[in-house]
């Protein structure tokens, strides 16, 4: 027994308590975390992703007002910023691929565990809504490229030039100056919207859209339509989404790992400083490689944590309304 660790982990959501303790013989493996016995959770509640994460928690929020569920929120408040031309880096308006092709890739989940997904879609201004339709519509979790494009079409959803003028521009601009296929994910090419939120039955929902890497290879998917990659719920703990290079955040199972480590005591800011540490500790050049987790658990706990400076996320509650600016290990 001395050996070995013990985690006990209750969740007695109904009467708002969370108890997570983990009991180990060695020193370093031993974690307490539960001064939350008796305290009711902080609900309703919204994180978000970025400067943009402001505005789409409003959606959000209100939705919650009027008694909708965290399912709904998440996906009416990422809607927002998809359908925004000025977002460089999601739905319409978001930069192209290599050759000139606006890519989106999208994901949501529930606090069931149901979820679903699109990846490579094109010529659909809101992924996320298809991302609901294929978790709510169809047996399957994940659709791409034609087949959800399609898809999306059969349930009603109307095809549209997502390559604004100014974004086209953009990418002939790159074009001419560095004909290369792999900028990089850096402080300048980010804005992923990742959504978290609570509802007042203190179900979690998670979403995440994305138009990905601009001038990605044709074809690329990164993480954030990938369940446990981009986004993962547990409803008995909490939930965390990614933003940042998609490829090294796929290479640890990024919010899948952040929600574990939840799991087993830790508060999600320091959950998601360990993810960003193990990420760290896997990739030997961290040059450009720019990661942050944002991370909520069952008390309505918030916390979030980056490679490098500069990632924020806007929170919302009945007291805020806020950015978030999150801690960090490196400086750009
Ligand atoms: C991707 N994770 O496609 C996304 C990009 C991103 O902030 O989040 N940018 O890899």
């Amino acid at each position: 027994m001395k050996r070995r660790n013990f985690i006990t982990a209750v969740s007695l959501t109904s009467v708002g308590v969370f108890v997570a303790k983990i009991v180990g013989a060695k020193g370093d493996s031993i974690i307490e975390s539960s001064p939350n016995l008796g305290k009711e959770p902080n609900k309703p509640i919204i994180i978000s992703t970025w400067n943009h994460g402001l505005t789409a928690n409003k959606v959000a929020w209100k939705r919650m007002l009027m008694g909708n569920s965290s399912l709904d929120a998440v996906e009416f408040g990422v809607r927002v910023t998809e359908s925004d031309p000025d977002n460089r880096s999601v739905g319409l308006g978001g930069l192209p691929d290599r050759d000139g092709n606006v890519t989106l890739d999208a994901c949501i989940m529930d606090h069931e565990s149901n979820c679903g997904s699109v990846a490579y879609l094109q010529e659909i201004e809101n992924p996320i809504s298809v991302a609901r339709k294929v978790m709510e519509d169809t047996p399957h979790v994940m659709m791409v490229g034609k087949g959800a494009q399609d898809f999306a079409i059969e349930k009603g959803f109307v095809k549209k030039n997502l390559l604004t003028p100014e974004a086209k521009e953009e990418w002939m601009k790159w074009k001419r100056h560095k004909n290369i296929a792999t900028p990089t994910i850096n402080n300048e090419n980010h804005d992923t919207i990742g959504m978290l939120a609570m509802d007042e039955k203190g179900n979690i929902s998670g979403a995440c859209t994305t138009s990905g890497w601009a001038y990605k290879l044709p074809g690329r998917v990164g993480d954030s339509p990938i369940i446990g990659a981009g986004l993962f719920i547990d409803n008995e703990i909490g939930g965390a989404c990614a933003t940042g290079m998609g490829e090294a955040v796929i290479r640890i199972a990024g919010s899948h790992t952040v929600v574990e480590l939840m799991r087993q005591g830790h508060k999600p800011e320091e959950a998601c400083k360990l993810a960003v540490k193990r990420i760290q500790k896997k990739h030997k050049d961290l040059k450009n490689l720019q990661v942050g987790f944002i991370a909520m658990n069952k008390m309505g706990e918030v916390g979030g944590y980056s490679v490098y400076s500069g990632f924020n996320y806007a929170l919302k509650d009945k007291k805020n309304d806020k950015m978030v600016d999150a801690k960090y290990d490196l400086e750009w």
